[in-house]
């Protein structure tokens, strides 16, 4: 058995690619100088696999801002808008398709598949035309192979790539992408003779997309598509992949494609595929690839469960090589670079560096024995059997707390109309009551205060003192403007996940644990690692200051237990339900302790709720079950008259207007301008009984709507949802903007109010 890899993180140890890729469009970075960093960091990364024992390394992997994009190059589908700068330049061509220039908007971006890594879609239509553009996949093989590796280039296959892309911008929205397979495939034989030129023997296409729910049709497409392929003479073997869950109905589809390899999902969530592979009569003659190695989560493998797996599906392929689930580019990079992580927790951890050893020791119990891994294997027992019995893993207080919650916690006192009815007699707020969503511009002042914070340059009175004076700021401008619910504008938070990671027992911060979001953005998600609870009270302090500073009601601002799940690595030795119930537990007291402390108005967002829909239809049903109940579990101790908020953005609600009617939320904020109050639409068409605020600002870009603008918005909004139930604000937190857009488009949103109203009232 051999063992290889998908991909492994980009950036390298210390962020280097965003620092050269950030550096280039600044102008400080020469065009050759970031070419030089990135074949430094290439190098870098294969010669560590190499020196780690990896047989086979990926190629093709790198990229400067996303792989979904350089495909679209690969391919030539350059949209028509970009055709000239990338005719000027083909690096500036292609960061103008990412990123958008002061004239051309850039590709859309979305999520690639259930995972935190956006990629850029692709835009297609009737007319295009695809040419084939080898060079950085040919030049990334021989830089790998003049190293002495074996190597593998790994491409997004062509069915994948046809089903992540939309119609092109003036095509008809029911045009079909896989439409246009015959014209993609003559390009991807091309690049595979080219790669086979140029030395490949394997080259990997990954076909992700065949793990979600798909038509009889479109698994027809993938028939055709290896059928074609497969086909071809001058061509390496073909390792078809897949991951991130079960294959179902496209697993004997691929099983019966004319290719020599493929490449599985062999954990938990994949874990139908062993009995799938089975049934079809394993892969007689060809190579398995067995991703047992989780590459998604952090957490040490259970090395002789894998070895078990190893051994069934020894029986089931001629060849059997060891990998991990996924590319390794949804991991941080190294675990023991860590120094503030407690030693015995580390030992659980695994990133991917770490993941590298796993994937090679597994190859060799598997060709030479368990004998040969036995000090491994002692190794992994040990530290399996030490986060097993940990008390960090398992706190009695907690375990017991959530085991007594019943049905009575997750519901409110009084039904919605009864509470409306309290919250409106108390609150007093006018008809369209405006707010926002709850930051306010992080300034570099800010961001300079944590850093100095955090080098000793100044104390913990100190920098309080400075958030206290932003609050005050914050405050002040909110009376000014005429807003009616204000916010403290969450100067002391660094990431709204991070910051309450960092004050939860059981939860822990990593201090390099980087993962790429999207091109040369990075998130460093927290680690649920243990038990979860509360010890102090975490955001109190800054709302109660806040509220002393105005009589107007300041919202409460929290984190929901969904989106705390979704942007933190998760435990793999509990279900998720049973985290989410912890973490909603832990939040629920902050949530009764600010209600306690005066709030009358309290927020929990929950911008990622929509984004972790399982990637199966069949899976919904469970998902929004336990993550509605972890929501209401968070927000249902409160009295009728504390008005409780949600926040959602990234649109496109639609498919679970009836899930956000079960958080029983009083009051929804949602992303709306861009659609033009589409979602208030689709909201009135499931008769959403509770109010909402369809944002009328989109503060993603710098452009500031003038009042009339945000007005005619609200008058759309009034269509839809009655002036009694409808709010007033932008459509998402303003920590990305500077100050004087923030100021006058929150100016222009409270006189559009305003104007609103009095067509309202005077007939
Ligand atoms: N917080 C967390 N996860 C998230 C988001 C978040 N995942 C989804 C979405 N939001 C991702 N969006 C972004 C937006 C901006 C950045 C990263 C992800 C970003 N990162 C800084 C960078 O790379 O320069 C680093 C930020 C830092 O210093 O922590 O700008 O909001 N948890
Ligand atoms: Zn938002």
């Amino acid at each position: 058995a051999q063992s290889t890899l998908y991909g492994y993180p980009r950036q390298g140890p210390d962020r280097e690619l965003k620092k050269a890729v950030e550096g280039y469009w600044k102008g400080r970075v020469t065009a050759d100088a970031l070419r030089a960093t990135a074949a430094g960091l290439r190098r870098t990364t294969w010669r560590q696999l190499a020196a780690a024992g990896v047989d086979e390394v990926p190629t093709g992997d790198f990229s400067y801002y996303d792989h979904v994009l350089d495909t679209t190059v690969m391919v030539g589908a350059i949209p028509e808008r970009h055709r000239a700068a990338v005719a000027v330049d083909p690096l500036d061509g292609y960061f103008a398709m990412a990123r958008g220039t002061q004239d051309v908007a850039p590709l859309e971006m979305t999520k690639w598949f259930d995972t935190n890594y956006h990629y850029l879609v692709p835009e297609l239509g009737p007319d295009t035309v695809f040419t084939a553009d080898s060079s950085r996949q040919v030049a990334a093989l021989g830089e790998a192979l003049a190293e002495g590796l074996g190597a593998r280039p790994v491409l997004v296959g062509p069915v994948t790539y046809l089903l992540l892309a939309k119609p092109a911008p003036g095509v008809a929205a029911d045009f079909d992408p896989l439409s246009l397979l015959d014209r993609l495939l003559p390009v991807y034989a091309e690049v595979l003779a080219d790669l086979r030129a140029a030395g490949a023997e394997w080259a990997q296409l990954d076909e992700p997309a065949l793990v979600q729910d798909r038509t009889p049709a479109e698994l027809d497409v993938a028939a055709r598509a290896y059928r074609d392929l497969g086909g071809l003479t001058d061509r390496p073997k073909l390792l078809v992949a897949s991951y991130f869950d079960r294959l179902g109905d496209a697993l004997p589809v691929l099983a019966k494609a004319p290719v020599e390899g493929l490449a599985l999902d062999f954990t938990e969530r994949a874990a139908a595929n062993l009995d799938a592979l089975a049934a079809v009569g394993g892969l007689p003659g060809k190579r398995l690839v067995a991703g047992v190695v989780n590459g998604r989560n952090i957490w040490v493998n259970d090395l002789t469960a894998s070895l078990t797996t190893l051994g069934t599906l020894l029986g089931l392929a001629d060849r059997v090589d060891v990998s991990a689930s996924c590319s390794l580019l949804h991991v941080p990079l190294d675990a023991t670079v860590e120094r503030d992580v407690d030693p015995q927790v580390l030992r659980w951890l695994a990133f991917a560096r770490q993941k590298t050893a796993e994937i090679v020791t597994l190859a060799k119990g598997l060709s030479q024995g368990t004998g040969a891994i036995a000090a491994e294997l002692a190794a992994n027992r040990a530290d399996l059997a030490s986060r097993a019995r940990s008390p960090i893993t398992h706190d009695p207080d907690v375990r017991f707390r959530a085991a007594a919650v019943s049905a009575a916690d997750t519901r409110r006192s009084q039904p919605y109309g009864d509470r409306a009815a309290a919250q409106h007699a108390a609150l007093r707020l006018p008809l369209l009551p405006s707010t926002t969503i709850g930051s306010f511009p992080q300034t570099a002042e800010l961001r300079t205060a944590r850093a100095d914070l955090r080098a000793g340059r100044i104390d913990t009175a100190g920098y309080e003192e400075r958030i206290r004076s932003e609050i005050q700021e914050v405050i002040s401008f909110q009376e000014k403007t005429g807003l009616d619910v204000l916010v403290h504008g969450e100067p002391e938070r660094n990431d709204m996940v991070q910051y309450f990671a960092e004050q939860l027992t059981g939860y822990l911060a990593t201090q390099h644990g980087w993962v790429q979001s999207y091109g040369t953005r990075y998130v460093r998600p927290p680690v649920l690692a243990g038990d979860i609870s509360r010890p102090e009270p975490m955001t109190v302090r800054w709302t109660t200051y806040a509220q002393s500073l105005t009589t107007k009601p300041v919202k409460g601002m929290l984190t929901g237990p969904v989106t705390m799940l979704a942007w933190s690595f998760v435990r793999d030795d509990q279900p998720l339900a049973d985290t989410a119930r912890q973490v909603a537990l832990a939040l629920r007291d902050e949530v009764n302790d600010l209600e306690a402390a005066g709030t009358s108005v309290i927020q929990v967002d929950e911008p990622a709720l929509r984004e972790t829909l399982p990637l199966r239809t069949a899976d919904h049903g469970d998902y929004l079950s336990w993550a509605t109940e972890a929501f209401r579990l968070t927000t249902a101790g409160v009295r009728p008259e504390t008005q409780v908020h949600t926040h959602m953005c990234y649109a496109e609600f639609g498919d679970i207007v009836q899930a956000i009617d079960d958080l029983d939320a009083d009051v929804i904020s949602l992303e709306a301008a861009r659609s033009h109050m589409q979602v208030a639409r689709e909201l009135a068409a499931h008769g959403y009984p509770r109010e909402a605020g369809p944002g009328v600002y989109d503060i993603h870009s710098p452009r500031v709507p003038s009042a009339d603008e945000a007005a005619e918005l609200l008058r759309t909004g009034l269509e839809a949802i009655p002036a009694e139930r409808l709010w007033v604000n932008p459509d998402c937190g303003l920590k990305t903007r500077g100050w004087p857009e923030t100021r006058t488009s929150l100016e222009n949103l409270v006189a559009a109010a305003r104007t609103v109203r009095s067509e309202l009232t005077t007939p």
